[in-house]
């Protein structure tokens, strides 16, 4: 997959990339990610790229040619884009089923405003659509675009390792991870659930699976609601009675 992403800081988008995953992911040409510096795209002796908003008020507005002619720069070359996503607070909420959507694209390209604002016809006539990482307001698009880049690449096919992706089945149910642990057994007399060192495998399941179903009770009522629940599940709740054992 390829991403270009426009913004007037592209050194801000660079260490994020080069770690981990996405360093291995971007070596394996599984993701191909090129910050674009809208600066460039500036036709004027002192590259500007933002001026005063009409009307007055405070900050600065991000001019439109500059982004226009970056996005359509880039447009000309193949792949075309699939869609052109602006980051803006005003945009739809990013969420998993937005990643799965933009990890099924083959090219797409990113816009970072800043928080001030982006001329509104880049809005209207550029972008394709609109997303907003969360309710709170960020100095830009920049952090918001390595946020997404993160959440979709991970869903790319071979992006993940085989143990890896195995932990991605279960984030596409809205419940929560269960806890994990690893040696020491003992920690500070905190001692790791007896079940875990058991070595049964099935009890292993079904415990993972209740602390994730009590877990998200518990701290994100609304993800549980949207989840349905199996018979299993309920009665990994205790929601249903154990059967009773017929009389003879
Ligand atoms: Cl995409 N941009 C800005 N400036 N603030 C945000 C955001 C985006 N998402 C959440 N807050």
């Amino acid at each position: 997959m390829r991403v270009d992403i426009l913004t007037l800081f592209p050194d801000m988008l660079v260490s994020p990339l080069e770690h981990s995953i996405l360093k291995r992911a971007r070596e394996a040409g599984l993701l191909d990610v090129r910050a674009v510096d809208i600066r460039d795209f500036t036709t004027d002796r002192h590259r500007q790229a933002d001026d005063h908003a009409y009307g007055g008020g405070p900050g600065m507005v991000m001019k439109p040619e500059p982004i226009f002619a970056a996005v359509e720069a880039l447009a000309a070359e193949a792949p075309p884009p699939d869609r052109v996503v602006l980051f803006t607070p005003r945009g739809r909420r990013f969420d998993q089923e937005v990643a799965s959507e933009l990890a099924r694209d083959h090219r797409i390209v990113l816009i970072c405003g800043r928080y001030e604002g982006v001329d509104e016809r880049v809005h209207r006539y550029l972008a394709t659509d609109h997303l907003s990482i969360g309710d709170y307001v960020l100095t830009g698009g920049e952090l918001a675009a390595l946020v997404v880049v993160d959440a979709v690449a991970r869903l790319l096919p071979g992006v993940l390792g085989k143990e890896e992706s195995a932990l991605s089945e279960s984030f596409s149910e809205p419940l929560l991870e269960y806890p994990q642990y690893t040696r020491p057994p003992d920690f500070r007399g905190c001692c790791v659930p007896d079940i875990l060192l058991s070595g049964n495998h099935g009890a292993v399941e079904q415990w993972r699976r209740g602390q994730s179903l009590q877990e998200t009770l518990r701290l994100r009522p609304d993800l549980f609601a949207r989840h349905r629940l199996t018979l299993q599940d309920q009665k990994l709740l205790g929601l249903v009675p154990p059967r009773k054992k017929r009389r003879k």
